[in-house]
């Protein structure tokens, strides 16, 4: 009697659906099946809170019988299993009794993680999102932190604008105002002064398109009437009411990005016990704010907001558990260009941080980031070219 070969054990990959995909494609599946296979079986976990002790009871009930993990306490539970197992809590008519208040909120994460938005819709255009996709910055600001006053002239904005165009960026984000913290404020009289010239001139010459990086209703408006066609708001709608109207009219695109206070209040601001949790939560409220002021839910994007109320470490927590922001369900941009905690990281000073900055985007987007906004785009392209080969075009 022969001897049996000896079983083989295989270790995937499970950071992504992609390696059981490869396995069953390896193994005559057609695509469509593999893929969805392979997104069913997917490990994912979610925290729950702000539930009552009944529906605690109903979920630890529920995970015995169906094989997933949950571990609960006061107000809150947290289930781990693979995909296919959870689609039944987001489904009214599968649910067990008792779980109702559960299906609509995981039918929307569980419908935005198997099918994650794949365009941004801006004005007059929309944006690829299947691949990186670059934000060049445009400060013309006398005091912004890294590159305060060079691109101070209409001229020299225009002659950076070529450059970041040149090297790949698909959006240019021009600034008039400094956020850096303890900054002064401007006001908005002079920030349109700095912005609209340089947009009107962007735009003439094809350059667009252009975001404005405002937290003002009143320069907002004037940058989209100079051809602006984003809107990139640093305070997550928190410093002015009216810009989310002005955006939803405009039917431009915005940013939403997350912060607490305001430039001279949010270094102070920087405690978290859960940072990711937290700033998705309060970025999913500021998100809702943009929508419910009449702004499109596909022309939102969000933005975790690296640096703003947020110590070296906690910028890298968040960085490594960006998937929280990600499940949001709204396309994710990141700026981390030349920030502090990559200095913290490295002992670069702010001139020297373009090689850590690219490192921060591939990291970025492999937890799912698609939008990259930075100061120079060369190393961050190169960067993202190498990261976004790695990812199937699923
Ligand atoms: N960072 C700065 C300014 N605007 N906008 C978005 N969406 N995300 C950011 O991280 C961000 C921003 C501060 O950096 P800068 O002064 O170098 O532009």
């Amino acid at each position: 009697m022969s001897a049996r070969p000896t079983v083989k054990v295989t270790a995937l990959a499970a950071h992504t659906p992609e390696a059981v995909r490869a396995a069953l494609a390896a193994r005559g599946w057609d695509a469509q099946p593999a893929w969805f296979a392979a997104t069913g079986v997917q490990a994912l976990v979610v925290l729950l809170d702000e539930v009552t002790e009944a529906e605690r009871e109903g979920l630890v009930r529920w995970g015995a019988k169906a094989g997933a993990d949950v571990l609960t306490g006061e107000g809150w539970a947290l289930v781990g299993a693979p995909a296919s197992r959870l689609a039944p809590l987001a489904r009214p008519d599968r649910l067990p009794p008792g779980l109702e208040r559960l299906a609509p909120q995981l039918g929307h994460f569980l419908a935005s993680y198997a099918d994650p938005p794949r365009r941004w819709e801006i004005g007059g255009a929309a944006l690829n999102l299947d691949h990186p996709v670059l934000i060049g910055i445009v400060n013309v600001t006398p005091d912004s932190f890294s590159d305060g006053g060079r691109f101070a002239t209409v001229d020299r904005a225009v002659a950076q604008a070529e450059r970041l165009v040149a090297d790949g960026c698909e959006l240019l984000d021009v600034g008039g105002e400094s956020t850096r913290p303890g900054a002064a404020p401007v006001p908005a009289e002079d920030e349109v002064g700095r912005v609209a010239p340089v947009i009107e001139q962007l735009v003439r010459r094809g350059l667009g398109p252009v975001s404005v990086d405002t937290r003002k209703a009143a320069v907002a408006r004037a940058a989209l009437a100079a051809g602006a066609a984003v809107v990139n708001d640093v305070s997550g709608l928190a410093f002015d009411a009216a810009l989310a109207g002005v955006v939803g009219a405009a039917q431009a695109g915005m940013i939403v990005m997350h912060m607490r206070g305001t430039p001279d209040t949010m270094e102070s601001l920087a405690v978290y016990r859960h940072v990711a949790a937290e700033v998705a939560a309060e970025l999913g409220a500021a998100a809702a704010r943009a929508e419910s002021g009449g702004v499109a839910r596909e022309r939102i994007v969000v933005d975790p907001g690296f640096g703003f109320a947020k110590t070296p470490e906690q910028n890298f927590r968040l960085l490594d558990e960006l998937a929280t922001v990600v499940g949001l369900g709204y396309p994710v941009a990141v700026g981390p260009s030349r920030k502090r905690f990559l200095g913290a990281a490295t002992g670069r000073p702010v001139e020297d941080r373009d090689r850590a900055t690219a490192v921060a985007c591939a990291l970025a987007w492999e937890r799912g980031a698609r939008l990259f906004r930075v100061h120079d785009a060369g190393v961050a392209r190169e960067a993202l070219r190498v990261a976004g080969a790695t990812t199937s075009p699923n």
